[in-house]
């Protein structure tokens, strides 16, 4: 593959024409023109280039999930909270699900994640609910509110953290080894955030259509793992070849 794209560019590129053959150089560069129009400039793609792409979604009836009553400080977190253990699509893909390979492909990463991450408390919720930050990378914990909250969370393998936060305080942790962990607030029983640190660059967070992507695959078989806070883990073997990117369907049952 990379042989006759640098094949095909060093075709392109045509001698300078002399004033005798401009008249030919002219139709060489024009039918030249034509040919990247039709195929598109041509790019360098190694074989670090393949992609996994795909959808999480829930396998079986959506469980009623029931509004939380607030039942402190409402003049600033209102008298209840969306349930947000499980956040659907209308087709059923499910938003912040963390998907990684469970090895990753020898060599360098085509991309890092980012090694500072944003964890903001606002209307009495964790935003975003769920963030990726790789091993040895930071969270910057905010507190948008205007009243005090807390950061809590007992994980195994990092160092436990239970921190006042007053509004507008910026508290930042590190986070060394690879885990998935709670944070909750002290003060209002309802807030539940997750961090996931990451073991190496292959992770995705869902969107809202429970879409992802993992990049910079060479060819071969992977094994995709998927996690989300209710329903646990799911793995699925995928086969990345000549195919780009590679689609796949990660379901999750339904509990
Ligand atoms: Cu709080």
């Amino acid at each position: 593959m990379t042989f006759r794209i640098h094949k095909r560019a060093s075709t392109g590129g045509a001698p300078a024409p002399r004033r005798s053959a401009a008249r030919t150089s002219s139709t060489v560069l024009c039918a030249l023109g034509v040919f990247m129009l039709v195929n598109g400039l041509p790019t360098p793609r190694d074989a670090t280039a393949g992609a996994i792409k795909g959808t999480v979604t829930l396998k079986g009836t959506a469980p009623e999930l029931k509004k939380l009553a607030v039942t402190i400080d409402q003049y600033v977190c209102g008298k209840e909270k969306n349930p947000e253990e499980l956040v659907l699509s209308p087709q059923g893909g499910i938003r912040s699900a963390v998907v990684w390979l469970e090895k990753p492909p020898a060599g360098p990463p085509a991309a890092a994640l980012a090694s500072t991450v944003t964890m903001d408390q606002k209307d009495c919720v964790f935003a975003p609910r769920v963030v990726v930050v790789p091993a040895g990378g930071k969270i910057d914990f905010l507190n948008s509110d205007r009243l005090l909250h807390n950061l809590h969370s007992t994980p195994s393998a990092n160092p436990p953290f239970n921190r006042t936060q007053p509004k507008g305080r910026t508290i930042t942790i590190a986070f060394d080894k690879p885990e998935i962990i709670r944070v909750t607030c002290d003060l209002h029983s309802w807030m539940r955030g997750w961090v996931v640190v990451a073991e190496h660059p292959y992770y995705a967070l869902t969107d809202g259509a429970g879409e992802f992507e993992l990049r910079g695959l060479p060819p071969g078989r992977y094994t995709v793992k998927v996690w989300q806070e209710r329903l646990g883990t799911v793995s699925k073997e995928v086969v990345v070849g000549d195919q780009d990117p590679t689609p796949v369907t990660l379901e999750m049952p339904a509990r």
